[in-house]
């Protein structure tokens, strides 16, 4: 009976080992024997084989006293690790902070931070630090004398964050007090109309040749630069868009600056653009200097400009107001001494002061990703004196400063309050109009980050759940009237059958899917708000799969191949190694991009039947003629339009209502055959249809059909 169990563990267990040799010796039993048990009691050849090549048979014969001395069979327990016995269970969690660890320990985090000099791998014994390898975790706490259990992270409850949230959060200092307070460059933002000459003025009072050099003859990025002027002082200018796609990039010129300088061409007077600086200016309530320019143009109108600015609310000196407006040539050089002074008194009476000390706030104006340097922000400091080395955070971006630029490009060594400056050292790409603050170290924008990642989570949660909640109320209140209207019509009954599909995901409206990319943030969000105003999407949907700043990379082209998606790029260069099958189209001017986009949305639209009317004529007589023994009505006419032609295709009409369209049987012009009547000619049509019986008084149209692309009615606005 042992043998026959034994077998059978050998046999289930489908391998020999040392424990079953060792049970064989135990009971005194031959090695033969147990082999001839296993035979007989049916273990497989492969079994078996394993039984003979066990290592063990390999063993020297033992001798006689030894086969005599009783064998004891010792099953050691195994070797606890440590020795130590380890009494009760904690929970773990990959990612579990020191301190976490402490707590969940119940002991104090100085002994936990000094087991952990004895686990290898456990270097970083902050208390905030994360620990992400499970078994490193497991190993301190088996060295603490507990054994683990591992659960997931623990949900973080939001109202104890919002305690940590003060903690972990920065925010802009208090306002300073007036005695450290030191006089700064204005911040000065010249706005208006596309083409009304912004650059241009920008470039007299710098000395550069910016606007000639510009993609389309149009900016199409804000610019941030240092000028200074002949009385001596310095005057950071901000160069906006005029161009009405980029009203973002305005507010946020707007937003930032402390004189906003109008330009307005005096040709044109008061345009689109300019309207909406004077709203912007007004919302933010900036202070507003008029530059009335291109006065050296014969057609100049300043009076008719003055009264257009009256009309749009701006009370001008002239007028007993308080707004100047300077006649000016950007071109030519006229009067920008008078506009530079009017600039430097308003920012004398407004008294602009800043506090150059400690540490720094400021605004991002743009970022960029350039594929040499990283990840670029210009940005304007607005506290305290940015130098390298600062470590800043923005939004969810930060950065350990690494270079400071000014807008030709020149390092800097520093950026007192007031100045433009390029920062080089994001590791995440700051947005634009974002605040920068600096924190003291990298450990404290860690935390920020964290911080800040959770609150945004949440509020996106939150979001989400709204959504949901309204789109289920939406639905349900649908739901609840289809219900009592089909009641109220009888209609209530059990359906049976499949459930018809709500989604259909593969619908026939064709598709353009895109990626874009640009060069900079504000440049992609310009694009973006455009691709807002389209919303023709039941003809053509328009998917903007991916978008982002930068180069087009590997990435965009595989996700391009994924989603049969055209890749736009916005002042940034085409990839040169780019498979054929991708579509890829680099533009840099903003209108050529969205003329191209809306010709692939035409394209993709069905193509239409298009009528051409060829002629016209007036049914003056019915009469019928014998054709076999049938009799058909043949109609007496006369053609009044064009000419007719028997191969087009022919209407009926009488009173406005159209009584047939087909072909002709037969057009007669006296007793011969003709393919075509001309205008003023009397004939015969005969349709090929018998029972269409023309009456005199209808008319008849003769016309043909060709199918043509239909283009989109997007409007983008410009
Ligand atoms: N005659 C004359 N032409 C001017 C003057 N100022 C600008 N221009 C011309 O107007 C055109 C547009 O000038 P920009 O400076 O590019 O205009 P802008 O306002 O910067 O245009 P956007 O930035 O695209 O909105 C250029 O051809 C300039 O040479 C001026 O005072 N007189
Ligand atoms: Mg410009």
């Amino acid at each position: 009976m042992f043998f026959r169990k034994f077998a059978c563990t050998v046999a289930r267990s489908h391998y020999c080992n040392t424990r079953h040799f060792r049970l064989a010796v135990g009971r005194e039993l031959p090695i033969s024997l147990t082999c001839t048990i296993i035979t007989k009691t049916g273990i497989q050849n492969a079994t078996r084989r394993n039984f003979y090549t066990c290592d063990l048979l390999c063993k020297r014969r033992k001798t006689g006293e030894e086969k005599k001395s009783d064998r004891i069979i010792e099953y050691s327990p195994k070797k606890k690790k440590g020795g130590a016995k380890l009494e009760g269970v904690v929970d773990i969690w990959r990612h579990i902070s020191v301190q976490e660890l402490a707590d969940c320990l119940k002991r104090p985090l100085e002994d936990v931070q000094e087991v952990m000099l004895y686990v290898k791998g456990a270097d970083n014994i902050e208390p905030q630090a994360r620990l992400d390898d499970l078994k490193i975790i497991q190993e301190i706490v088996n060295k603490c004398g507990v054994k683990t259990r591992i659960v997931s992270a623990p949900e973080v409850e939001v109202e104890d964050l919002g305690d940590l949230g003060k903690h972990h959060d920065v925010s802009p200092r208090p306002p300073a007090p007036a005695e450290l307070l030191k006089p700064r460059p204005p911040v000065v933002t010249v706005m208006g109309h596309v083409d009304h000459g912004k650059t241009t003025l920008l470039d007299s009072l710098r000395g550069a040749a910016v606007a000639a050099g510009e993609a389309g003859g149009i900016t199409q990025h804000i610019g941030a630069f240092t000028v200074k002027l002949s009385n001596g002082e310095q005057v950071t200018f901000l160069d906006t868009p005029g161009h009405a796609a980029f009203s973002a990039m305005r507010a946020r010129g707007a937003h930032v600056t402390d004189i906003i300088v109008l330009v307005v061409a005096a040709e044109d007077g008061v345009m689109a653009q300019t309207r909406e600086v004077i709203q912007l200016a007004l919302n933010e309530n900036v202070p507003i200097i008029v530059a009335i320019n291109k006065i050296d143009k014969p057609e100049a109108d300043i009076d008719k400009t003055k009264r257009d600015l009256m009309q749009m609310g701006l009370v001008l000196e002239d007028q007993g107001g308080d707004i100047q407006a300077i006649p000016i040539s950007a071109l030519k050089g006229t009067n920008l001494e008078l506009l530079t002074e009017a600039v430097s008194t308003q920012a004398t009476i407004m008294g602009l002061k800043a506090d150059p000390a400690g540490l720094i706030e400021g605004v991002v104006v743009e970022s960029k990703t350039d594929p040499h340097r990283g990840k670029l922000s210009t940005a304007i400091v607005t506290r305290g004196t940015l130098r390298k080395g600062a470590v800043l955070v923005s939004g969810l971006a930060h950065a350990k400063v690494r270079g400071l630029f000014d807008h030709n490009g020149k390092p800097m060594t520093q950026a007192p309050p007031g100045t433009p400056v390029e920062i080089l050292g994001w590791r995440e790409l700051p947005l634009a109009g974002d605040v920068i603050l600096e924190v003291e170290t990298e450990k404290k924008a860690h935390s920020v980050l964290r911080w800040r990642e959770h609150e945004a989570k949440h509020h996106k949660a939150e979001e989400a759940v709204d959504e949901i909640r309204k789109k289920e109320e939406e639905h349900l209140a649908k739901y609840r009237a289809e219900r009592d209207a089909r009641r109220l019509a009888g209609k209530f009954r059990m359906r049976y059958g499949p459930r018809e599909k709500e989604n259909i995901e593969h619908d026939d409206v064709p598709r353009v899917s895109i990626i874009i990319k640009g060069d900079v943030h504000g440049s992609v969000e310009a694009l973006l708000d455009v691709f807002d105003t389209y919303t023709n999407n039941e003809r053509c949907r328009l998917d903007v799969v991916h978008y982002g700043v930068g180069n087009v990379s590997e990435g965009d082209i595989e996700l391009a191949k994924a989603f049969n998606a055209i890749v736009y790029g916005f002042s940034v260069p085409a990839p040169t190694n780019a498979p054929k099958e991708v579509t890829i189209r680099c533009y840099d001017v903003i209108y050529r991009l969205i003329d191209d986009l809306k010709k692939e949305i035409s394209s993709k639209l069905p193509a239409v039947e298009v009528e051409e009317i060829v002629g016209e004529a007036n049914v003056l007589q019915q009469f019928f003629i014998n054709e076999g023994r049938k009799e058909v009505p043949v109609a007496g006419c006369r053609c009044v339009k064009g000419v007719l032609k028997k191969a087009h295709k022919f209407r009926l009409v009488r009173d406005d209502e159209v009584l047939y369209e087909g072909q002709l049987e037969s057009m007669r012009h006296l007793k011969n055959e003709v393919d075509s009547i001309k205008k003023d000619v009397e004939c015969g049509l005969r349709f090929k249809d018998t029972k269409v019986v023309p009456q005199a008084g209808d008319t008849i149209v003769c016309f043909t059909t060709r199918m043509e692309e239909q283009q989109t009615d997007w409007d983008p606005g410009f």
